[in-house]
């Protein structure tokens, strides 16, 4: 019998904006597994996707004044840039409106009415479309979504309408969730989906009357079916249902479904399943239900303007650090699923990636590699030195790290599996420092050297195996530098079992670093005016290039009282604000410092929405030579603190006129 495929999803995201490193999150982490899979030897499937059929998503196509199909057009394909760029190693992408689902929706629509589990009644109630959900007359109060990560104004909705049946599953469902354990994580997230189920569960509105925009419901084209009935099935219509059944029989049940808490409970753990069981299909084996990530100590939200672009932090810490943009990428994946432990809430800091970078990746992992290989380089030429012997200790640190390592990404604690690796690479590190090949080599016991140098090299090409599920770019460079034959992903997950694979007497190829360090002090690399600043670079935009006279980086500049002098800072306010148009990061400023109105332009769009500015009061530069930035005159700079490359406006403490200097 053939083999089951090894099935795993993220849910298919809305499409009314770009993806954020929310849901980077959860692709990311559906990557590091399927990749995971794969070096096992398993076949995968990894699928994820867009979800256009939501009300939002029209409201969205609407406020730009275009049409839905033309706007989803325009942005699931970036999705698919974004994903590209992250080392996203998907499958299947599906998107809603493709012919392939839309059948699927149909007719497990016609069937489930056809057994009597879909039927016609009236729904009243609230809808909210933020999170495109439906609540009862006594969950809404104050007119605001219950969901407290929404709470935004939900809509009152009376219309004829679709119900599924879904208090008749109740039972069958706590009974699926008893004789299964495993099939909901966390555990602690298992226990809210049986409280929430064990409270009541109510039949659910599956249609919505048709605006132009959804799937017909069968033989009734004035109605659309309610969107999450839509999404869910996409699990089905990629595994084939209908289409492929032996492709189906081998790929379904899912093995791991990903998402975040906020559609665990209600969709993911309950109308899900139930949905299957209607249709007589079996649930997945397992969902997975990860906390939320906040930014900086905040919800991540559009109107904060902190959704942070994954690709662009990427850019951002490649241009700080200097190492290469895909592995910039493979940083974040790293610090992403290392900061905590895979399922409960985290909290994104500039700071602590930029820690991590430089003790994890820069120290430890890096120095491993360049000083091995410089030692190489200098003592043998460049060539894999043959061994004496085996190191037995180190060899045993290190397979006993990969065989933690495994267990723990097969479920899924890819903190721990990452603390194992670190494990060999400290192990290596040390092994290093207590051998001293270069006390050997000047006492002339080359040998005992080369079995050091081979060990540690052979510890490089391990990690580089185990750790390219979460970093494939860097262990593909580790790889190349080594001078490993082949490649990780033939070789799979048993050559990381074993010791003394790494052949001698082939060439290595390093050091090249890979991981250069972020010196937190260094100057930023000069920016052209106007360019968007990476991570923790000037937000206050300089007009001009710096001075020829800037002085090295080491020595803090001192200034005269008298050049202080020459500095006409003052209080100004923000009369009007909008963003440069063409820019992510530049605001637009119309502000009065007391003499009259100028424009002064501004690196703060990431943080600040212009409408919040309007009658604040501001600190500014207001003798800076004026300069053009992206075709506008600025006449001045903005003040603000620069806490971890994030801008904090400066404002006074109390309300002053504008024009008043600041000495
Ligand atoms: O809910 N932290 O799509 P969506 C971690 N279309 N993960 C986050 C996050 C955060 N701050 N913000 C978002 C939908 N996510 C539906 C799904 S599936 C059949 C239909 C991730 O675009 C997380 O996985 O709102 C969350 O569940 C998902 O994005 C929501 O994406």
């Amino acid at each position: 019998m053939e083999e089951k495929v090894f099935y795993i999803t993220t849910p298919i995201y809305y499409v009314n904006d770009v993806p954020h490193i929310g849901n980077a999150y959860t692709t990311m982490v559906a990557d590091i597994v399927a990749r995971f899979q794969r070096l096992l030897g398993r076949e995968v499937l990894f699928a994820t996707g867009t979800d256009e059929h939501a009300i939002k998503v029209a409201e969205a196509a609407e406020a730009e004044g275009i049409d839905p199909k033309t706007f989803v057009d325009r942005i699931a394909p970036k999705f698919k840039e974004v994903w590209k760029e992250l080392e996203i190693s998907y499958d299947d992408f599906i998107r809603t409106p493709e012919p392939r689902h839309v059948r699927v929706v149909q007719e497990a629509f016609r069937r489930l009415r056809d057994s009597g589990d879909i039927y016609r009644g009236v729904y009243e109630g609230w809808y909210c479309v933020p999170d495109e959900t439906f609540f009862r007359e006594s969950e809404v109060t104050d007119g605001l979504c219950p969901n407290p990560e929404c709470r935004r104004p939900v809509q009152w909705v009376q219309e004829e309408t679709y119900y599924f049946r879904l208090s008749a599953y109740q039972d069958r469902l706590l009974q699926w969730i008893e004789s299964n354990p495993g099939c909901l994580q966390p555990e602690f997230r298992k226990n809210e989906v049986v409280s929430f189920i064990k409270h009541g569960l109510q039949d659910i509105s599956v249609s919505r009357a048709n605006r132009g925009w959804g799937i017909p419901v069968p033989d009734e084209p004035d109605k659309v079916i309610y969107v999450w009935f839509d999404a869910l099935l996409n699990y089905i219509t990629v595994a084939g249902w209908l289409s492929d059944e032996e492709k189906f029989h081998r790929t379904w049940p899912a093995d791991l479904q990903l998402m975040g808490k906020d559609i665990f409970v209600r969709f993911h753990s309950t109308f899900w399943p139930a949905m299957l069981m209607g249709l007589g299909i079996q649930p997945p084996r397992v969902l997975f239900g990860h906390g939320f990530w906040s930014v900086e100590g905040e919800k991540i939200s559009k109107s904060r303007g902190n959704a942070i672009s994954p690709a662009k932090l990427a850019e951002d810490l490649a241009s700080r650090s200097g190492a290469k943009r895909e592995v910039a990428v493979d940083a974040i994946r790293y610090f992403m699923v290392r900061e905590v432990p895979f399922g409960v809430d985290a909290d994104f800091s500039r700071s602590a990636l930029v820690h991590r970078f430089n003790s994890d990746l820069a120290n430890d992992l890096g120095n491993l590699l360049n000083r091995t290989l410089s030692m190489v380089g200098s003592y043998f030429d460049g060539v894999v030195p043959k061994p004496a012997g085996v190191a037995e200790e180190i060899k045993s640190e290190v397979l006993s790290a990969v065989a933690e390592c495994e267990t723990a990404l097969s479920s899924l604690e890819f903190a721990r599996g990452l603390e194992a690796i670190w494990r060999a690479v400290s192990a290596g590190n040390r092994f290093v420092d207590e051998r001293a090949p270069w006390r050997l080599m000047k006492e002339g016991k080359r040998e005992e050297a080369a079995t050091v140098l081979y060990s540690v090299l052979e510890t490089a090409r391990i990690v580089a195996i185990t750790l390219s599920p979460v970093m494939p770019s860097a262990a593909r460079e580790i790889w190349r530098q080594i001078g490993s034959p082949g490649d990780f992903e033939s070789v799979g997950w048993a050559a990381a079992l074993e010791w003394g694979v790494l052949p001698s007497g082939i060439m290595t190829a390093g050091p090249q670093p890979i991981f250069p360090r972020i010196e937190e002090r260094k100057r930023e690399p000069k920016a052209e005016a106007g360019a968007e600043s990476p991570v923790g670079a000037g937000f206050a935009i300089p007009p001009q290039q710096a001075p020829e006279e800037t002085k090295p980086e080491a020595e803090e500049p001192v200034i005269s009282y008298d050049e202080f002098k020459k500095l006409d800072i003052r209080v100004a306010e923000i009369k009007s604000a909008e963003q440069v148009a063409g820019t992510d990061k530049l605001l637009q400023l119309t502000v009065d410092p007391g003499d009259g109105e100028r424009t002064i332009v501004a690196g703060i769009a990431q943080w600040y929405e212009p409408e919040k500015l309007l009658g604040k009061k501001i600190v500014l530069l207001a003798n800076l030579q004026p300069a053009k930035i992206r075709g506008v005159e600025s006449r001045g700079m903005l003040l603000a603190a620069d806490v971890d490359g994030r801008a904090i406006i400066l404002t006074p403490d109390e309300d002053v006129p504008s024009g008043a200097k600041v000495r």
